[in-house]
């Protein structure tokens, strides 16, 4: 990749956003940096923001703004030579000025996808917590039930995919992206995609990328070391 590039993917809880990060990551070699899988890193290692937040994300609320741009902006400093996908940060139009004010980004994804799909995909979702790694028992399942493909490991389901936490989320999402939307869309940056289907969507973010990103690296450039 020639330059820099900084994107990010939002959108509702369940609209794919974890699973096109893994896509777009692995066809245009971005680091991709998911808000709540940090989030539940920093839970799982038992830290002051992770013990803060975990009562929030218990109950489907979102973790407030200071505590998420704490977290945040210095993980993105870390990695500021490297192109990133931020996924589920901003959420809010206080963390998305936080992060205007921190670099400027080159695209923002916003997936499209009705209530009713997202309600019954969260069901079906199970996770392998120490890579992210996200499966659906319908859509993605791993190959042997309960367990992850590549570790063995045992999958679970996240506390906020229970069913009263889930609602609360979906309904909570739409008033606070609004703004988001809205300043991204301002700036010109804002793709839009709808669909009920990430295979569907992801042929048009996909070609979308490609006009964006001048020189994607080739799988065998991406494993070569720079000198
Ligand atoms: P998260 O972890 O960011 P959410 O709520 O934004 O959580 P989530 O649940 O991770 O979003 P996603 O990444 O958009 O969803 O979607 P996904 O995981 O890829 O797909 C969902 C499921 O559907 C999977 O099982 C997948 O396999 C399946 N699937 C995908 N595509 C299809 C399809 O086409 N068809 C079918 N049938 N299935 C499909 O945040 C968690 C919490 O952390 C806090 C909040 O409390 C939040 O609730 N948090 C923040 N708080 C404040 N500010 C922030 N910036 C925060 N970021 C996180
Ligand atoms: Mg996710």
């Amino acid at each position: 990749m020639s330059r820099i590039f900084r994107a990010v993917i939002m959108g509702p809880p369940g609209s794919g956003k974890g699973t096109i990060s893994e896509r777009i990551a692995r066809t245009f070699g971005l680091q991709h940096l998911s808000s709540g899988d940090f989030l539940r890193e920093n839970i799982a290692a038992r830290t002051e923001a992770g013990q803060l937040a975990k009562t929030y994300i218990k109950k489907g609320l979102l973790v407030p703004d200071h505590v998420m741009t704490r977290l945040l902006l210095p993980r993105l400093e870390e990695i500021a030579r490297h192109s990133w996908l931020l996924d589920g940060f901003p959420r809010t139009l206080a963390q998305a000025q936080v992060l205007n004010g921190a670099c400027d980004l080159d695209v923002v994804i916003s997936l499209n996808v009705p209530f009713e799909t997202l309600k019954d995909r969260l069901r079906h979702r199970w996770i392998h917590p120490p890579s992210g790694r996200v499966y659906n028992l319908i859509f993605n399942p791993p190959r042997v039930k309960g367990v992850d493909d590549i570790t063995g490991e045992p999958l679970i389901q996240h506390e906020d995919d229970k069913p009263a936490a889930l609602v609360a989320r979906l309904r909570h999402y739409k008033d606070v992206a609004k703004p988001v939307i809205d300043l991204y869309k301002s700036k010109g940056i804002l793709h839009t995609f709808s669909d009920t289907d990430t295979d569907q969507i992801w042929p048009h973010i996909s070609s979308m990328l490609r006009v964006k990103i001048p020189a994607p690296p080739t799988p065998s450039a991406q494993s070569t070391p720079a000198h």
